[in-house]
């Protein structure tokens, strides 16, 4: 049993790590979460209150960050901005949580001689052709496009550094897209789910055709830890489930299942220095570690999404009417 602190557990991808943890081991968690418009609580709901924790507040914050490291074995790091529509309207906040805290928490992982995980993202090595066989790996060069994605380069890049210069027990992982419960109607997925039960047509940016690979937050949760359990320190593991499909496919199954025809979305303005194609190669995380992915089935794996998004508009409601205030601004 270890005490786990997890970094931006009120997240999307944190609450259903945290999630995961409880019902799948006997380790107790400490969330530290600033509650930016990304943080929600109702994501924490139902938690064995006994075994969780939540500290509001931000990892910049070096002292209330020194004082939690002291009372925690391990320390997972999934706090930051992370939408890359957002960093292109207003990069600060970007620099601020992404660099300044992750070197906070190396800074103090270093003090009380921590293990600390990374989670990083596939987008650090910027993108491929749509024709490309290629897929990333661990040795592909970094190359990232958007502010998000330099920030969280730049993020890894610390941890490397205080590994080999400091020796801090650190270990990275860049994951593919993740869908799944928790998702803040920003991101793609949600989004358009949300637009077709409330009346709206879905929106693709550009020509629809861009590329992402696709795992269920559930199957990066277990790739964590697997990782925090039986990674080596100073290694790199990406995680992907060998999910890729162009965002037109996304939202024609989308559609579908919703009961509409599968073209009733709009094209709309795209992004600037859009990324054309993410593809994950999870080779070395699925032969060193052993790690599998439980979501083999994208469609099902929406399907169950879908519902979930169906079933839970209280989650979700407060956010949808700011959001696509934000990018009606945009054009989109
Ligand atoms: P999210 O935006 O849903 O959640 C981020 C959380 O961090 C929020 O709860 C927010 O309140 C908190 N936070 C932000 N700034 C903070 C600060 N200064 N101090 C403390 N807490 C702060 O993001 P997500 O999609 O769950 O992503 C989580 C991590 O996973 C990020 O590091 C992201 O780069 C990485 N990642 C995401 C994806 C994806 O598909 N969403 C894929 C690969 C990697
Ligand atoms: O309304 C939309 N229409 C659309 O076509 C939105 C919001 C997005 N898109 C496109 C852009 C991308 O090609 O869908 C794709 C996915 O977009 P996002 O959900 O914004 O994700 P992406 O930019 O790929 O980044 C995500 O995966 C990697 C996460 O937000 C990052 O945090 C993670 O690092």
């Amino acid at each position: 049993m270890a005490r786990l602190l997890v970094t931006g557990g009120a997240g999307f991808i944190g609450s259903n790590f945290v999630h995961h943890v409880l019902e799948n081991t006997d380790h107790s968690v400490t969330v530290l979460d600033k509650m930016t418009y990304a943080g929600n609580r109702a994501s924490l709901d139902g938690l064995d209150e006994s075994r969780f924790e939540l500290v509001v507040g931000d990892i910049t914050d070096a002292p209330l960050v020194d004082s939690l490291f002291e009372k925690h074995d391990s320390v997972v790091h999934y706090a930051a901005e992370s939408h890359n529509d957002n960093s292109l309207n207003d990069p600060r906040p970007f620099l601020d949580t992404n660099i300044i805290g992750t070197y906070t928490l190396l800074e103090a992982a270093r003090k009380h001689d921590r293990r600390l995980h990374h989670i990083s993202t596939d987008e650090v090595y910027g993108d491929l052709e749509l024709d490309d066989p290629e897929r990333f790996t661990e040795n592909t060069p970094y190359n990232p496009s958007s502010p998000y994605s330099s920030t969280k380069a730049g993020s890894d890049l610390l941890v490397r550094a205080w590994v080999r210069s400091f020796g801090v027990q650190a270990t990275i992982t860049n994951c593919s897209n993740n869908y799944g419960p928790y998702q803040h109607v920003e991101k793609f997925i949600p989004r358009q789910i949300t637009n077709v039960l409330r009346g709206e047509r879905p929106k693709l940016y550009g020509s629809g055709e861009n590329v992402r690979d696709w795992i269920h937050a559930d199957d990066h949760s277990s790739a964590v830890l697997a990782v925090l359990d039986k990674g080596v320190i100073g290694e790199t593991y990406l995680i992907g489930a060998d999910g890729e499909k162009n965002n037109k496919e996304v939202v024609e199954l989308i559609l579908t299942n919703l009961g509409q025809p599968a073209d009733a979305y709009d094209l709309v303005t795209d992004r600037p220095g859009h990324d054309l194609r993410y593809a994950i190669d999870s080779t070395k995380l699925r032969t060193e570690l052993g790690w599998a992915p439980r979501y083999s089935d994208f469609e099902a794996g929406l399907a169950a999404t879908i519902e979930w998004y169906r079933d839970n508009e209280a989650w979700w409601a407060p956010s949808k009417d700011a959001t696509e205030a934000f990018y009606a601004s945009k054009g989109q």
